[in-house]
Parts: C-alpha cells; structure tokens; sequence
C-alpha cells in the first residue's frame, strides 16, 4: 500500500507539506531530473548545477532520516524527460495507491498536477505550500475591494501576524519601515564581508561535467559554482550573513560597487527559493539579533520586509492575477532585448559590470536587477517578455512565481502600476550617486548630449516623453514632469533625438 510523494526541485524540505505525518514505511519519495524543467527557458548553468546538485544532496539527507527515495537522473536512458512521464513509470515501478504532492510554485507546472487526477486511475491530492505565510485564500481576501495593492500594507499584516519586531500592537521603534536611512552610498574597504565559497564536492563536480556536456549553449560559466547545494551548508552561509553582513545590511543595501557582486546582501535566495531555508526561522533569527542588540533596527526590519513583505507579496500578486499576467504589457514596449545582455559586452560600465557578475555567479543583487539591467530595459523600451525571460534564465534564484512579478511588475511597470505605484526609471545620475560605476565608465554621467554623453540621460527623458499620456497623471511622476516642462523645446528635441540615434544603434 506505497503512497507515492513527488518532491519536486523546488521543495527541498524536510518540513514539507506533502511529507508531513507520513510513515516512512508506507511511502516513496521520487525525485526527477527532468528535459521539460531543465529546458523550460536557457537556464544559466550555475543555476543547473545547483538545483541538481541540490536536489541530488537532498535525496541523500532524505535517505538518511529514513525515506525511501526514487531518484531518477537527467542521463538516465529511459528517463521520459517529463515531470507525468516519470511519475507514470514511478507508479508502474511502485505499484502505489496514492499521490500525495504539494502544490506547485508556478502555472506551467500546477497545470501538470492539476492533471494528474485525470491521468493516472489512484487518488491524487494536492497539498498547500505551507513553506509560505499567506496562504492563497489569505492574500486574495486581503486585495479584494482595495483601491491599490500596495507592499508597505500587506507587509503591516505580516508583521501582526507573525509578531516581528512588534511592541505589542505597535511596530518596534515607533515606524513599520526604516527604507530612509538604507540608502547609503558604500566605500570599499578591508572588513567588507564576503560570502562563504562552498568548494563543490564530488557529487557538485559529477553535475558540473553533465551540464558542461549537455548545456552548451547555456549561458553562464561554472568555474567559479560555489553555492552551498546542502542544508547544512545553507546554514552555514546563513549564519556567515548574520554574524558578518546584517549589521550594515540596512545602511547598504542600495550601493553597487566595482568588482564587489555581493557587499552586503545576504546571497540566501537560491537557498530559501528551493527550501534549503526556512525563510520564517531566518527572520526569527535576525530578530534575535536586534534583540540582543547586535544589529540595529534599521538592518533588522529593511532584512524582514524583503522576506516576509516583498517575498511575500510577489508570490500573492503572482497567484492572484493569474496565467495571463506574463502577457501584460502596459508600456507596449517593443523592442528586441540587445544582445549584450547575454554576454556583457557594453561601453556603459554599471551594465557591464551587473551583467559580467550575472554570467560570472549567476547572482546579482536588488538594486543592480532594479536600476541597472531592469531600468535600462524599461527606458529603452524593451518588450517585457523578453526581459522576463533573461531574468527567469539568468539567476539562480529566479521561478516565475518570485521573478515575474518583480520583472513584469516593479522592474518594467508592464502591469500598469498593479504592483508598484511608479516606474522605477531613473537618469545617470542616480546610478552615479549610489554606485562609483560612472567614475570608471567611456560615458560622461553628468552629459545629456553628445557621443559621451552618458545614455542613461537622455533615455531617461525619452521615456518619460513617449509614456507622457499614460504616466504623468501619477502622482508620483509629478517632480519629473515639472522638470521636463520647464525645459525649452529646443532640449526636447535635442535629448529625444540623442535617444533615437542611441536606439537605432543598439537595434
Ligand atoms: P538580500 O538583499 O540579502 O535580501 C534578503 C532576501 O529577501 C532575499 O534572499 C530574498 O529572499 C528576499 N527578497 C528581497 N527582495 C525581494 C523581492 N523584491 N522579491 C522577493 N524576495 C525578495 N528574487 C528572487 O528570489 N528570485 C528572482 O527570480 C528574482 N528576480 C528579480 C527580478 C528583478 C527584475 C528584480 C528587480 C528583483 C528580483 N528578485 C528576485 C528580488 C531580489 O533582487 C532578490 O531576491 C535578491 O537580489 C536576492 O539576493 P540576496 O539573497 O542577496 O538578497
Ligand atoms: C528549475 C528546475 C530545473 C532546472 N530542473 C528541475 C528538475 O530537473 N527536476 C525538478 O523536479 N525540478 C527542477 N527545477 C525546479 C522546477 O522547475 C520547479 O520545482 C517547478 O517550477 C515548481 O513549480
Ligand atoms: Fe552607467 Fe552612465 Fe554611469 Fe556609464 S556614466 S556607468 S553608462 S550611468
């Protein structure tokens, strides 16, 4: 009487939904590497490597407490390359009489198990992810009847609900939110964290030579792969982060430097988003920090609100508007993605160098995804489909659910302001204040116009031009709007002309 558990690449927990109150005895746990999910988009091959070697290290750390787990390997020659080909010779192999699975992260996939009562003759459930705070029905009930969705009042509920940093009712510190004082530009210097590199072990360097040989046009290097592929080396890094980076998590978080990838972010997403992490725990853990002061509250709450805010409210805004949200294109931008996204290969330094770390790690981190790759696709008008595309492909921490919404939605304003409530557009010169990429960029950040003049300028004011009818009723677009009325007509024309030249070479 086998119950059969598909964990999928994803759902790398022990505390998984579908596991919980099983007995081990009775129940096969299958784990596929599959065509379908290693092929859905071209994943970077650090980003292969590491799921698979996570998920290979998982099966094992399963075993070890007592599963019994079918593994079936991406080279295996009778492997049907499909999630529902392999679960089909898995029931056959098992004989079992039930399913038991856990909700998928994504659409494409959740219509896959939507399926599997139809297809195969035993029982299917599907369990929720209980990995996450809001359920689905929590946050639809939270949006309905709101005007606007907005982060900063959904993360207020999160806050009551899980009783983060709260003083009784009220937020600890007196304010829900510190973003003011995290915006500080950053200096290198010798105490700057670094994140742990975990030396890949035999299992790790097994997986580098398959992706190396069969991914060969995949973007992405695998020399430097030294993301932990283990739980207990995602604790590890973890507590590297709290000890060595949260401190000034908080003062940081929007700086970019030369040559410096991480700073000080904490390079746990791939871990949580595949759930060698428990994000909840992670939080209680930086709350314990604060509490025993030895990080202070602007790092503590700004760390908080990007896990259970944003983290959060993506994954709900992804559920809550459905398949068809991929499809949105508010701006109707229409232009090619430039190649150098793939190969780095640009004069302008800021996207040279996020793009360099991009193919480099397979990482890059908030603000670099936002303001450079994301601000520099929006302005210039790129379809957001396939800015979508490269962010889904190009991280190893990016599913559709997390990434989507922070492409489509806040990085390229393609829903229309659902999300966020501005564009996030900026000239050369925020990234000139928040990073020293200009001081070393061929580019002249404070020239509008000219063959130095630094293209994220004028850009920036063709987009704002071109959007006009859709985006200066927003309030929040005001402060540029007056800006570019108060400039003389001749301007205009210059600075949407210097754009057009830009745009017509990059075409
Ligand atoms: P830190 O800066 O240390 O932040 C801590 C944690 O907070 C992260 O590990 C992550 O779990 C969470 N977090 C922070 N910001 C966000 C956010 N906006 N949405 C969701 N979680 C957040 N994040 C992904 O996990 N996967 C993606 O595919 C992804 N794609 C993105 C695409 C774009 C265009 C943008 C602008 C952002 C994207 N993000 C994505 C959000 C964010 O950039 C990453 O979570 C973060 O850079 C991961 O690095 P870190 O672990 O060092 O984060
Ligand atoms: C991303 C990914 C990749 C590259 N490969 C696999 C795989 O071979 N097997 C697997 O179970 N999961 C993989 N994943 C993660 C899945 O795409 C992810 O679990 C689903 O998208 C969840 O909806
Ligand atoms: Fe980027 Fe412009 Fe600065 Fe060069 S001058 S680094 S292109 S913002």
């Amino acid at each position: 009487m086998t119950i059969l558990i598909p964990v999928l690449g994803d759902q790398l927990s022990h505390d998984l939904s579908a596991l919980a109150e099983q007995d081990k005895a009775g129940c096969i746990v299958l784990m596929v590497e599959v065509d379908e999910e290693t092929s859905y988009v071209g994943h970077h091959r650090a980003k292969l490597v590491y799921i698979l070697s996570a998920m290979r290290h998982h099966a094992e750390d399963l075993r070890a407490s007592g599963w019994q787990v079918d593994y079936v390997r991406l080279d295996d020659p009778a492997n049907s390359g499909s999630f529902t080909g392999e679960l089909a010779r898995a029931v056959e192999r098992s004989g079992a009489v039930e399913i038991r699975v856990t909700e998928a992260g994504e659409w494409r996939v959740k219509a896959m198990l939507d399926n599997w009562a139809d297809r195969f003759a035993i029982p299917v459930t599907i369990l929720p992810d209980t990995r996450f705070l809001a359920s689905h029905a929590e946050f639809e009930n939270w949006a309905l009847g709101r005007r606007q969705l907005r982060m900063e009042y959904f993360y207020r509920e999160m806050r009551h609900k899980t009783g983060l940093l709260m003083d009784g009712d009220k937020p600890e510190g007196g304010q829900w939110n510190f973003d003011a004082e995290n915006r500080k530009p950053a200096k290198r210097d010798l105490t700057m964290p670094k994140p742990l590199h975990f030396a890949p072990d035999g299992m790790t360097r097994e997986v580098i030579e398959m992706v190396e040989s069969r991914f060969t046009d995949n973007v992405g290097r695998t020399e430097k792969f030294g993301f932990a592929v283990t739980r207990a080396d995602a604790l590890e890094q973890q507590a590297h982060f709290l000890d060595h980076a949260l401190p000034q998590f908080g003062d940081y978080q929007d700086a970019m430097l030369t040559g410096e990838p991480f700073l000080w972010h904490s390079i746990l997403s791939p871990y949580i988003n595949s759930g060698l992490l428990d994000p909840l725990a992670l939080c209680r853990e930086v709350e314990a920090r604060y509490r025993k002061r030895k990080v202070p509250l602007n790092a503590a709450e700004g760390f908080i609100r990007q896990i259970i805010g944003w983290r959060e409210y993506v994954r709900g805004i992804y559920w809550w508007t459905g398949p068809d949200y991929v499809r949105r294109n508010e701006l109707k931008a229409k232009r090619n993605l430039p190649s150098f996204y793939w190969t780095g290969e640009t004069d302008m330094h800021c996207m040279s160098q996020a793009i360099g770390q991009t193919i480099e790690y397979a990482y890059a981190h908030h603000i670099q995804r936002l303001m450079i790759t994301g601000n520099f696709a929006l302005i210039a008008g790129v379809d957001p489909r396939q800015v979508h595309e490269w962010y889904l492909a190009v991280y190893a921490d990016a599913y559709e659910w997390v990434e989507l919404p922070n492409t489509l939605g806040m990085s390229q304003f393609a829903d229309g302001g659902l999300l966020g409530s501005k564009p996030y557009a900026a000239s050369g010169a925020y990234i000139n204040r928040m990073s020293d990429y200009c001081g070393k960029c061929r580019f002249d950040v404070k020239q509008r116009l000219g063959p130095d003049a630094c293209p994220f300028n004028a850009l920036y004011w063709d987009f704002m031009a071109r959007n006009e009818p859709k985006l200066r009723a927003n309030p929040r677009m005001a402060m540029p709007y007056k800006n570019w009325d108060r400039m003389t007509e001749g301007d205009k024309i210059a600075l949407r002309g210097q754009a057009r030249q830009f745009l017509e070479r990059l075409d």
